[in-house]
């Protein structure tokens, strides 16, 4: 079956423009026959074309796909109405908007669909995200990188909110069955899992759930690290930050990351957090005990993530995965050696 790789600009200036974004970004890589290879931060961006609008947030991604342009692009647009896409005027404000950009190899002009698109290469929204994640792809005779230059003029500038898609870590314990937890407690006290543990989180954040922040001993906070509960009812707890909804905890974690960048996300449990954050880590630490305990939570499935190391003990395993498309330009930002200005 023919495989084609398509690049797809992605942009919001209407709502929760950042969490539309990521939510947009997970559904397209659940198209079928669809698998998302890269994802470019999220960008601040003037608008473009009609000027009295609310400013963008603009990324861009890339996906290798069975599906037929056509197909694709009725899938992207399932996915605007999903996400509350009202079509106004033409580009005019909205929820999302998802433009497939290029498919190399792929000419085309019909009614419903101009491959390339017609205004990439005038568009510094859809050209800088773009040059993150393929500055030397070919576009009308000249690479994204050269064309991102020609359009410096344009207002275009990383996110103050958090601009990765997939910003966190997450670390867990469980046994064969994949339990990670019974009334209240972990299922066992492995010192080297502890040691483990504090290595990778100390100096770094650490999310929780309330359940979890509970469990700690005498419920205080992880010394060394920046501890935030994500929980829809407590008000407050000494020496945690307190997140009530998903947007809330962007938002703080924005504002952690603006100021120290360096820091790494964590997702320390419980069931329930793990179940909501995995769609946004782009790694997975474990430690897999080899017997089986009684347990009453259980870690989810890690079907996004591939094994890409494992160091194997007595009694358990230290594993690693990493989320298939979510970690290459993750890593870039991070270490600072993104072309992420313009
Ligand atoms: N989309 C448009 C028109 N103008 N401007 C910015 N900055 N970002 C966009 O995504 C955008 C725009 C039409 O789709
Ligand atoms: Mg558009
Ligand atoms: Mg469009």
């Amino acid at each position: 079956m023919k495989r084609y790789t398509c690049y797809l600009s992605l942009g919001a200036n209407l709502g929760e423009r950042g969490e539309t974004l990521r939510e947009a970004l997970r559904q397209l890589s659940q198209l079928p026959e669809t698998r998302l290879l890269a994802v470019s931060p999220f960008y601040e961006t003037a608008p473009w074309g009609k000027l009295d609008q609310p400013a963008f947030l603009n990324a861009a991604a890339a996906v290798t796909t069975a599906l037929l342009p056509r197909q694709l692009l009725h899938g992207c647009q399932r996915i605007e109405r999903a996400l509350g896409r009202v079509r106004h005027e033409h580009w005019g404000a909205r929820t999302l908007d998802i433009d497939l950009l290029h498919i190399p190899g792929v000419s085309l002009v019909s009614p419903e669909l101009v491959l390339p698109h017609p205004y990439l290469t005038q568009r510094a929204f859809v050209l800088c995200p773009l040059a993150d994640i393929a500055p030397d792809l070919i576009v009308e005779g000249r690479s994204v990188r050269e064309w991102c230059r020609s359009v410096e003029g344009q207002e275009v500038s990383p996110a103050a909110e958090l601009s990765h898609p997939w910003p966190l870590s997450v670390i867990a314990c469980l046994d064969a069955n994949r339990g990670i937890g019974y009334r209240g407690e972990l299922l066992v006290h492995l010192p080297e899992d502890m040691k483990r543990f504090r290595a990778l989180t100390e100096g770094h954040v650490v999310i929780m759930g309330r359940r979890t922040m509970e469990s700690l001993p005498g419920k205080r906070p992880l010394v060394n690290r920046q501890n935030i509960v994500l929980s829809r009812q407590l008000k407050g707890a000494e020496g945690f930050l307190v997140c009530h909804t998903l947007l809330d905890l962007w938002q703080v974690l924005g504002r952690l990351h603006a100021g120290a960048p360096q820091r790494r996300l964590w997702c320390i449990g419980g069931a329930e957090l793990y179940r909501a954050l995995l769609p946004y880590a782009h790694e997975v630490y474990l430690t897999r005990l080899k017997a089986a305990y009684p347990a009453d939570c259980f870690f989810p499935s890690l079907d996004a993530f591939s094994l890409v190391d494992a160091d194997d003990r007595e009694g358990y395993v230290f594993e690693r995965y990493e989320a298939v498309g979510r970690v290459l330009e993750h890593r870039k930002k991070l270490l600072g050696d993104g072309n992420f200005s313009q």
